[in-house]
């Protein structure tokens, strides 16, 4: 059976949790990372060598990096449903999967660590609040792609969606201010019907 390594409240291993519950593929969940260790230990550095989840292994394939994991799941059994096997249709959706890694998250990060992880009195309040207003300018792009279409690519979820939807999650599920963006608000109103969205990434932020 497929191995998963990673703990459920991390955005990079919700993102292969999400994406297995979606294709319906069984799988074995081990947790790793944080309180949980794993990571450190031999036999998973021999797996990472970053010692950073997920990981996975199917068969004789181990995958690190989140997005890869993504990318290989939906090529090896999501033909036809969340993988596009037109490349120029593959590519609309893989280049907000690069936008979240390298435009969306590295704000959101800063929001997420300094409002969940970090204790109060250890806020950076200015550079949190200089990430959020960021992240919200940054935002407008995504909202504008969403007009018209239900998901990121037409009317039904792609890979795109997946890196989206669980950073999304901690836009959406830290108490905080936010401008209008009622495209993205509609969207993940979207997601947050769906079980396997609701089951992997809807989960308390801690
Ligand atoms: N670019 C990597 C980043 C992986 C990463 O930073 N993982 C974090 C969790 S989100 C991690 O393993 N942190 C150490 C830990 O949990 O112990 C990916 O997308 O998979």
């Amino acid at each position: 059976m497929l191995k998963l390594w990673g703990r459920n409240n991390s955005v990079n291993v919700q993102k292969a949790i999400w994406c297995l519950e979606e294709l319906k593929l069984p799988y074995e969940r081990i947790d790793a990372g944080m309180q949980y260790g794993v990571v450190n230990e031999p036999h998973f550095r021999k797996m990472n060598p970053n010692g950073l989840v997920p990981v996975i292994e199917d068969g004789s394939a181990v995958i690190w990096e989140s997005n890869a994991i993504v990318r290989y799941l939906g090529a090896k059994y999501g033909k036809g449903s969340m993988w596009a096997e037109d490349p120029a249709a593959r590519a609309q959706s893989d280049k907000w999967m690069d936008w979240c890694t390298t435009v969306y998250w590295p704000p959101m990060r800063t929001v997420f660590w300094g409002l969940v992880r970090t204790p109060p009195e250890k806020r950076n309040l200015e550079e949190i609040e200089a990430a959020r207003n960021k992240a919200g300018e940054i935002l407008k792009i995504l909202d504008a792609a969403l007009a018209g279409s239900d998901y990121i690519v037409g009317n039904e979820l792609t890979i795109g969606d997946i890196p989206l939807g669980a950073i999304s999650w901690r836009w959406f599920g830290i108490d905080m201010e936010r401008p209008p963006l009622p495209n993205v608000e509609a969207w993940f109103k979207r997601l947050s019907q769906r079980e396997a969205f609701k089951k992997s990434v809807l989960l308390p932020l801690n």
